[in-house]
């Protein structure tokens, strides 16, 4: 047997370890192969440690989202994968995670006049979100009467969760931190493998399934991934807890797609909602409200898959040449009519 590469390295992940065996092999008569095994175990708290934690402060390039070459970034600096369409094989990766039997749980908020968006998300998800998979959606209102019938594919369940509603819009979405923590704690830690947060005001166009699953999962606002970092509509004064200079950032996170284990989204909501406790104490509310201290929050704490922005577009936006399917999308909304507040 001859080997064309002088080094290969094979890494089979099994279980909760890693063994790596790494051949290496020399090609010529004088040497014939050799070949040497080493076997790594890496320790189950050893990989759920092994986040991206970075300092603060430091000094890099902004990442870029599309290269000049007008081609899609498929790779962070951190090296965490960008999902963009053309990049992976939905049926090979359906088939490696279905037999994993994992949950995956979808927070959704609909308060106020936001339950008429209802119908729409849930028939549009039902059509596109996991199918196949076992989905529980967790469905926080305060008129669950107005909660629309919608059949449900196999394996998808919906709980209502009845919560009271404020009159302001900026409370009614920071507030879902909270309630996600909350929820976390005291029920996903049980009854799923991963969780979603998804804005109600959507519509899903596309499949979106496995590929987008991850420890720690950030999407890119389709409104900024061409725009230079000091222009991120980040929240900018020091005195708040979501302040990021105009020297750092890597991309602008949309509030609308929150993901990963329910263990790291956990530490996530738990942080912003911490962050956003300062802040109200110090009566200052950060620009974009819980989006902004996201984005403070996945500064230093990279996310290990990013989604591009086919999940989450914005249905007034032209269609772009990068964007090839476009599978989640915020819909035209008339702000004064539906938000309790200007
Ligand atoms: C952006 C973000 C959103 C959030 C917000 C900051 C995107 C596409 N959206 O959207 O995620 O970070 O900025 O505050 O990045 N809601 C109700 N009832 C209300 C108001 C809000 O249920 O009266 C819920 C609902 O689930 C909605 C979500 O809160 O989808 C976010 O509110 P929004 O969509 O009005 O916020 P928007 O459009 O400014």
């Amino acid at each position: 047997m001859k080997f064309q590469n002088p080094n290969i390295l094979l890494l089979v992940l099994a279980g909760t370890s890693v063994t790596g065996l790494i051949f290496l092999g020399y090609n010529t008569n004088s040497f014939g192969y050799k070949e040497i095994r080493i076997c790594i175990n890496l320790t189950k708290e050893h990989q759920e440690n092994s986040n991206f934690q970075s300092p603060q402060g430091l000094q890099y390039n902004q990442p870029g989202v599309v290269g000049p070459d007008g081609k899609v970034i498929a790779v962070t600096p951190w090296l965490a994968p960008i999902v963009w369409e053309g990049h992976f094989d939905s049926f090979l990766i359906d088939s490696i995670v279905k037999p994993q039997n994992i949950t995956i749980a979808t927070t959704v908020f609909a308060l106020g006049k936001y339950t008429q968006f209802l119908k729409d998300f849930l028939e549009s998800a039902e059509l596109n979100y996991f199918v196949g998979f076992r989905v529980r959606y967790y469905l926080f209102t305060d008129h669950p009467e107005q909660v629309p019938e919608v059949k449900l594919g196999e394996d998808h369940h919906l709980t209502v969760i009845k919560v009271a509603s404020s009159n302001r819009w900026q409370e009614i979405s920071l507030s879902r931190m909270e309630r996600l923590e909350k929820l976390i704690e005291s029920r996903l830690i049980n009854e799923a493998n991963y969780v979603f947060s998804l804005d109600v005001d959507t519509k899903f166009y596309g499949r979106w399934g496995a590929e987008s699953l991850g420890r720690l999962i950030g999407v890119i606002h389709p409104g900024y991934y061409q725009t230079p970092r000091d222009q991120f509509p980040y929240e900018r004064r020091p005195e708040s807890q979501a302040f990021i200079s105009a020297a750092e950032g890597d991309y602008y996170y949309g509030g609308a797609v929150i993901g990963g284990s329910v263990k790291d989204v956990y530490q996530l909501a738990k942080t912003c909602r911490e962050q956003l406790d300062i802040d109200k104490g110090n009566q200052i509310e950060a620009a974009w409200q819980e989006e902004s201290h996201l984005n403070k929050y996945f500064l230093y704490n990279k996310p290990s898959k990013v989604l591009s922005p086919e999940y989450l577009w914005q249905d007034f936006k032209p269609h772009t040449n990068e964007v090839k399917i476009i599978r989640f999308s915020q819909v035209i909304k008339n702000y004064a009519a539906v938000r309790p507040n200007p």
